[in-house]
């Protein structure tokens, strides 16, 4: 209904008959147009004034609201910050609210506040008061928080006349008038209105770790309960004077919406904007540490979320690390032929205020490569005013820089400087640098253009070596592979498949099929003789399709023995409808639940379109590995997701719970949730190698089977999946690398890669007990969070479980498939310990 139509006023249209017939009040307008003919009369004169009063009464009364009431609606206008100062000498009072000398050392700050807040007229009118909030060493830091009621409409006036005297403080020491302290380094930030709502519910700790004992923060209620709603959490955290905080989240599962509820770091003891580290939500697999580290002695977590909450949380540890440790020094000297070096704390979060120089010197004679497999450095922007990594005088690099990023230096001599500012860390650089001939940047090899170097023989093979495809193109392809019409060159077996291989469609272009072959439904071309014949020869079983069917009616199902079946769904029910049990045969696996039709790179599934897939859950916690429905009481998943760690049982079955017919993490409440009776991983698993990386899980009780639970075809023992053919990968692992999980089941298409070029390109890691897929020139592949779950592979309309995700070089890089547990070869260890 449209809220103005709500039965209490109506106004009609100039096109309304029915109100046009009811007005019935004109003929006695036009009576008294008559009378006034003779004047406005006593009554008239005495209605204006009134009119008249009324009207002067309103236009005063609005000039009174304006100038005197409504100057007086003010803002509650809060600023925080710090400040330090250098004539004081920190004590251990100082981290005690209640003693003597904090209240005292607060008193004196809380008057020079006061006292500076005079010298701009816009501040002294309207503040309110000072609170500290703490103390830190350096000399002495004091975090404090100031109050201003503002008028409506000064509010910028007012923020602008902060910014000035902050400025003014910040770097020059000055003293400050009428006051025993000098102050310097003077900060401050708008205090973020979402932190301080009245709504919620407000909890603040303070915390010190001492010498190498770690501390634990969580969020309320963990593990046994979901945070609770409208909440806002702080943890002031300190360390002993000369070190710094290492903040480890071992579990990380929020709402994956930052701007609902959302765990933030500050390298201060306040909430200032210009020292948050960072703001994160969303869900981190403990395979993929997040941990933090300050530049001083003292940190703040601040937890807020809104009002829903069913969420499990987090947990962090805290320790404190000399200021002096190795483990935290970076840059110097290096030198020879090639070497590699990484920003502080890599591949976890880098330390805000931190510069790293490394110089580096080569042969003489030689010139330098600089490469950056991994490369996340705060925020880009063209000139990188924040975080930066500067190579000698060329432009700074920053932000997100796609794998194996190259530099090269015209010297032999380079020197790298890495400088995180106050605010926003990442998870930094991992780099390595090596020589060239000045005469021969590439020798023996092809150089691209974007000057990276490419074995010749990977020129022309059909994936994009170069990064910028230089090696794909005019090329003379032979015959082995599709000319495409823009001078590359793609596997044949990729002609008529329905992926646009080519990139201008070449591959995809008249594909009719030869006489005497049958054109299936998915464009495969196969012999006509095999139509009809009782075997799927089409990969989505389309040549077996409506064969000696046609006497039955679209709506009813015809059975092998030519018999019609009107009955709704007559498959798989459980009931021989044909007689010949045709509508009852294969029924058991690797069926979608609908006809209808992170992974990174991929795409949502739709609900059911993958039955047999598991999200692995730690009791109460969250997802960390997948897992693959086998039958109504096994699972199988990954063998390196069931290893014990010093925190966290992972081989325990008490440890886990799975969650079946699962489509968004947040809906787990409405899954299958089962329990595990054993969990057996492969003798042979090798937690080195990741060799034989496959394990089976038993449920406490077997699952009903539905149409978003149903177990996957395994393979036979004999079965080999085809290099270049299209497997799919379902997960709700990271969508990026280093990134958060998916909160929606994700899936994409990959292909199967050779073996022995795979393993040419993993270094000789792959084992025939591995299989590779992937797409070379990168952006598609399962990550963190994926593994233990299926690679599926399509054939005879059935999806059989190809293989279990295992490991990888990082995620969706360039020339670095995904491998995956090779399920054939472990066929018979499965049938053996399960039965199936
Ligand atoms: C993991 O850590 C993981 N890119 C899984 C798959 C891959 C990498 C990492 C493959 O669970």
């Amino acid at each position: 209904m449209d809220p103005m139509d709500g039965g209490m006023r109506y106004t009609p249209g100039s096109s309304d008959k029915d109100w046009d017939t009811a007005v019935t009040f004109l003929p006695a307008s036009d009576n008294k147009k008559l009378e006034k003919k003779r004047g406005p009369g006593r009554v008239g004169i005495i209605v204006g004034l009134v009119i008249l009063a009324a009207v002067l009464a309103l236009i005063i009364g609005l000039l009174v609201w304006h100038f005197h009431f409504r100057k007086d609606l003010k803002l509650q206008k809060i600023y925080i910050g710090s400040l330090r100062i250098t004539n004081e000498v920190f004590v251990d009072a100082y981290e005690n609210p209640e003693s003597a000398e904090y209240k005292n050392l607060a008193d004196k700050v809380k008057d020079q506040l006061k006292s500076m807040y005079s010298e701009a007229p816009e501040l002294s009118k309207y503040y309110m008061g000072s609170k500290v909030q703490a103390f830190s060493e350096g000399s002495v830091i004091a975090y404090y928080e100031s109050e201003f009621a503002v008028p409506m409409g000064q509010e910028a006036a007012v923020d602008r006349a902060v910014n000035r005297l902050t400025e003014a403080y910040s770097s020059k020491i000055r003293r400050v008038q009428q006051g025993p302290l000098v102050f310097d380094h003077v900060a401050t930030s708008a205090l973020d209105t979402r932190l301080f709502s009245k709504a919620r519910t407000n909890l603040r700790f303070a915390q010190h770790t001492r010498s190498s004992a770690e501390e634990t923060i969580k969020s309320p209620g963990f593990p046994d309960q979901p945070y609770t709603p409208n909440s806002f959490v702080q943890w002031q955290l300190r360390g002993d004077p000369g070190h710094v905080l290492k903040l480890s989240f071992d579990t990380f599962y929020l709402e994956n919406n930052c701007s609902n509820d959302f765990v933030r770091v500050y390298d201060s003891l306040v909430a200032m904007d210009e020292h948050l580290m960072a703001e994160k939500c969303g869900f981190y697999s403990p395979s993929n540490p997040l941990t933090f580290i300050s530049s001083s002695n003292v940190m703040l977590v601040t937890f807020v979320t809104n009002d829903n909450g069913n969420f499990p949380g987090f947990r962090a540890g805290v320790t404190q690390i000399p200021r002096d440790s190795p483990d935290l020094a970076c840059g110097g000297k290096l030198s020879g032929g090639f070497g590699n070096f990484n920003s502080p704390n890599f591949p976890s979060y880098y330390p805000p205020r931190k510069t790293c120089q490394w110089d580096i010197e080569v042969p003489t004679g030689k010139f330098i490569k600089l490469k950056f497999p991994k490369f996340m450095v705060s925020t880009g922007s063209p000139n990188c005013p924040g975080d930066r990594v500067q190579i000698a005088d060329k432009s700074p690099l920053c932000g997100q820089q796609p794998a194996n990023t190259m530099v090269t230096v015209s010297s032999n001599q380079v020197s790298v400087v890495f400088k995180s500012d106050s605010s926003q860390v990442d998870r930094g650089f991992s780099g390595t640098f090596e020589t060239f001939e000045p005469s021969d940047p590439c020798p023996d090899q092809f150089q691209c253009d974007n000057k990276r170097c490419v074995k010749p023989s990977l020129r022309c093979d059909g994936w994009n070596d170069c990064g910028d495809s230089t090696d794909e193109k005019n090329c003379q392809c032979d015959v082995s592979m599709i000319q495409c019409k823009n001078g590359f060159c793609k596997p044949m077996f990729w002609r008529c498949d329905g992926v646009n291989d080519c990139g201008d469609n070449t591959d995809e272009f008249n594909c009719g099929c030869k006489t005497g072959e049958f054109k299936c439904k998915n464009d495969q071309c196969v012999s006509e003789k095999l139509k009809c014949d009782g075997k799927n020869d089409c990969k989505d079983g389309s040549d077996e399709e409506g064969c000696g069917r046609e006497i039955c009616k679209a709506s009813t199902f015809a059975c092998s023995n030519g018999k019609c079946i009107t009955k709704q769904n007559p498959v798989c029910d459980g009931q021989d409808d044909c007689g010949d049990k045709s509508d009852e045969s294969n029924c058991d696996c690797g069926k979608k639940a609908f006809s209808a039709s992170r992974i990174v790179g991929g795409q949502d599934a739709d609900v059911g379109e993958f039955p047999w897939q598991v999200s692995l859950h730690i009791k109460n916690t969250a997802h960390v590995c997948g897992a693959s429905i086998i039958s109504d009481r096994w699972l199988v998943t990954a063998a390196h997701c069931v290893q014990d760690d010093p925190k966290i049982k992972y081989a325990q079955p008490g440890t886990w719970e799975a969650y079946l017919g699962l489509h968004k993490q947040k809906e787990k409440l409405q899954a299958t949730k089962r329990f595990l009776k054993q969990i057996i991983p492969h003798p042979y698993y090798n937690p080195y190698t990741y060799d034989n990386d496959i394990a089976l899980m038993e449920l406490d009780l077997p699952v009903t089977f539905s149409r978003t639970i149903q177990t996957i075809c395994l393979p036979t023992s004999t079965d080999v999946f085809p290099t270049g053919e299209s497997v799919t990968i379902s997960g709700w692992g990271a969508t990026r690398e280093g990134g958060a999980g998916a909160a929606v089941l994700q899936k994409a298409n990959v292909r199967i890669i050779n073996g022995t070029v795979c393993n040419e390109l993993m270094g000789g890691q792959i084992t025939s007990r591995m299989t590779c897929a992937g797409v070379l020139s990168g952006g598609v592949d399962a990550c963190q969070g994926d593994s233990g779950g299926p690679m599926s592979y399509l054939t005879n309309g059935r999806m059989y479980l190809a293989g279990v995700v295992s490991w990888g070089d990082g995620c969706a890089r360039r020339n670095k498939p995904g491998i995956y547990t090779n399920v054939p070869k472990f066929r018979a260890w499965i049938k053996e310990k399960t039965g199936v």
